[in-house]
């Protein structure tokens, strides 16, 4: 892996004019100069030294430039050593959205990606073929369409309600940012916002997951992953593996929430999710009890395991609560808390925050019981990720046994905790946190890499994720978030490749083979583009 050429680390997508502005350098220098990328001088300052940072294990020298307010391209500069090139501007991440939420379209499946919407990345549809149950070769479904997972090519439930979830609740709380932005997908221009658009496909494909008896299959995948080729060259048999109460309670709670948000667009597609909640429901409380998943011996694709049901059970009452207003609802909600109280959190396999955050924006008039236990969770947590990020010399609310698989995830899933915080005080309190996540996202980290493809002048390029790979074009398809450092690295060349003691936040290589630190995956994107929905809605005010 290339070593980062600049020693000062920055933001490589760029600063709003009134951002707090803080670049790291791991090494010691007293003062540093703010330069024009002609080689004017802008400003001087002095640095503060930080001192160690735990998780890099980085001696570390900060330096504030917040106060440059002007808006031009830049760079910072400390004796021989420079940052990368950046903007400053009044609404710098416009791009880098559009770039976020196209790789939601480049990861589509069943459908021809053309030269006219893809560019360079084009490929013909794929996976089309009709899928056999696993259990029963009898039953046979044509189940084509969605998002392709990850690097690899499968289509699992519960990864894509939660990859939804954030994409729907971005919309939901910050419209004013995706009102009017187009992203050149086949659908735009239609008189739907394009995040909808896009969502939608992942929507169609999960409702034809359900079973007719309202249990949902819990993925969709060849037997074993696919070798590395273009995804319609992956040809092998399709299957739907068994139902688990995780993706049925997922499905009933991500299509009540979807429902409510497309019926100003499409009355007809908001009576068909809400009618495939309600089916999904009743199995629901037709079948009270764990069903899990465990792949079945011969299968060997991506997991998903969770080892109960609690927080996807309390999310779909949530959602079905704030839709419909129905006391029933409330009731099944209060049921599911007298076994477990959720926690604020935001992933696939803890959905508990997603029931909370259905429960706090919604209007029905009983709502108020639960309010302020609900805000607390969030605000605890929010608080509890400040003390964190307070603590790292590079501003993450990150501590060392954060970085595991997918770290980029648990980075800005920490960012969305600190945006809801704001959101639901309205308040700007974490609003700098928020930044200064998307800031590490973008550069300001031990290695110095922009963990997007395509964006910045240092960032990784050789995504761990299939069509990247096969199309032969050397720069990767663009806007995809790396999973990121992973101290336990669980793939062979990050194993060769990485030193026993490299401390957690250096624990990355940007090789196509490493899955555990390098690949890809649509619920790591979605996070990162509602931290950012929530910094872009306040730019320019
Ligand atoms: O994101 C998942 C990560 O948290 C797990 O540690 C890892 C190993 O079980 O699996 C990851 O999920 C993968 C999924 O199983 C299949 N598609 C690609 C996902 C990202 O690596
Ligand atoms: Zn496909």
């Amino acid at each position: 892996m290339k070593t980062c050429p600049y020693r000062i680390f920055v933001n490589q997508a760029g600063y709003g004019t009134g951002y707090t502005k803080i670049a790291a350098m791991p090494f010691a220098c007293e003062s540093f100069r703010l330069e024009k990328l002609d080689g004017t001088l802008c400003m001087e300052g002095k640095t503060t030294h930080f001192g160690l940072d735990k998780c890099s294990n980085d001696d570390l020298w900060l330096a504030d430039f917040s106060a440059w307010t002007e808006c031009g391209e830049y760079r910072l500069v400390s004796g021989e050593d420079t940052s990368a090139p950046f903007v400053i501007e009044e609404k710098p991440y416009q791009p880098l959205m559009k770039d976020l939420m196209r790789a939601f379209y480049y990861l589509r499946c069943g459908q021809d990606l053309l030269p006219e919407h893809a560019g360079l990345y084009v490929h013909k549809a794929c996976h089309t073929t009709p899928a056999l149950e696993w259990v029963n070769h009898d039953v046979c479904k044509e189940v084509f369409g969605g998002w392709h997972d990850a690097g690899d090519y499968g289509r699992y439930v519960t990864a894509g309600a939660c990859a939804l979830a954030h994409l729907l609740y971005a919309f939901r709380m910050f419209p004013e940012v995706f009102a009017g932005m187009e992203w050149n997908i086949p659908e735009s221009g239609n008189g739907t916002p394009d995040i909808l658009n896009e969502c939608r496909v992942e929507l169609e494909w999960m409702m034809k997951m359900q079973r007719e008896d309202g249990a949902v299959y819990h993925k969709e995948t060849t037997a074993q992953h696919a070798a590395f080729v273009m995804p319609e060259e992956d040809t092998a048999q399709l299957y739907l593996l068994p139902v688990s109460s995780m993706a049925t309670a997922d499905l009933v709670a991500v299509c009540a929430l979807a429902s409510g948000m497309y019926r100003p667009y499409d009355a007809a597609f908001a009576d068909k999710l809400l009618e495939t909640a309600l089916l999904s429901y009743k199995w629901l409380k037709d079948n009270p009890s764990f069903l899990g998943f465990r792949n079945p011996e011969g299968c060997g694709t991506g997991g998903y395991y969770e080892s109960n049901d609690y927080s996807n059970r309390f999310w779909a009452c949530a959602e079905l609560y704030a839709l419909t207003g129905e006391e029933k609802y409330h009731r099944d909600m209060e049921d599911a808390l007298d076994e477990f109280f959720p926690l604020a959190q935001l992933g696939y396999g803890e959905v508990g925050g997603f029931g909370l955050l259905a429960y706090l924006l919604c209007q029905q008039e009983k709502r108020h019981k639960l309010v302020c236990k609900f805000q607390e969770s969030f605000l605890d947590e929010a608080a509890r990720l400040q003390r964190m990020a307070d603590d790292c010399g590079y501003g993450a609310a990150m501590k060392d046994t954060d970085y595991i698989w997918g770290s980029n995830m648990v980075l800005m899933k920490h960012a969305m905790t600190f945006a809801i915080a704001d959101e639901l005080t309205g308040s700007d309190r974490y609003l700098t946190s928020v930044r200064r996540q998307l800031d590490y996202l973008m550069g300001v980290n031990a290695l110095g890499i922009s963990y997007v493809t395509g964006n910045g002048a240092f960032c990784y390029n050789n995504p761990h994720l299939r069509p990247a790979y096969a199309d032969g074009i050397e720069a990767s398809i663009p806007g995809m978030v790396s999973g990121g450092p992973n101290r336990h690295p669980a793939d062979a060349d990050a194993e060769k490749l990485i030193p026993r003691g490299t401390p957690p936040m250096k624990c990355f290589v940007d090789v196509w083979g490493s899955y555990s630190t390098n690949e890809i995956t649509i619920y790591w994107n979605s996070p990162t583009v509602f931290a950012l929905a929530y910094i872009m809605s306040k730019d320019g005010r």
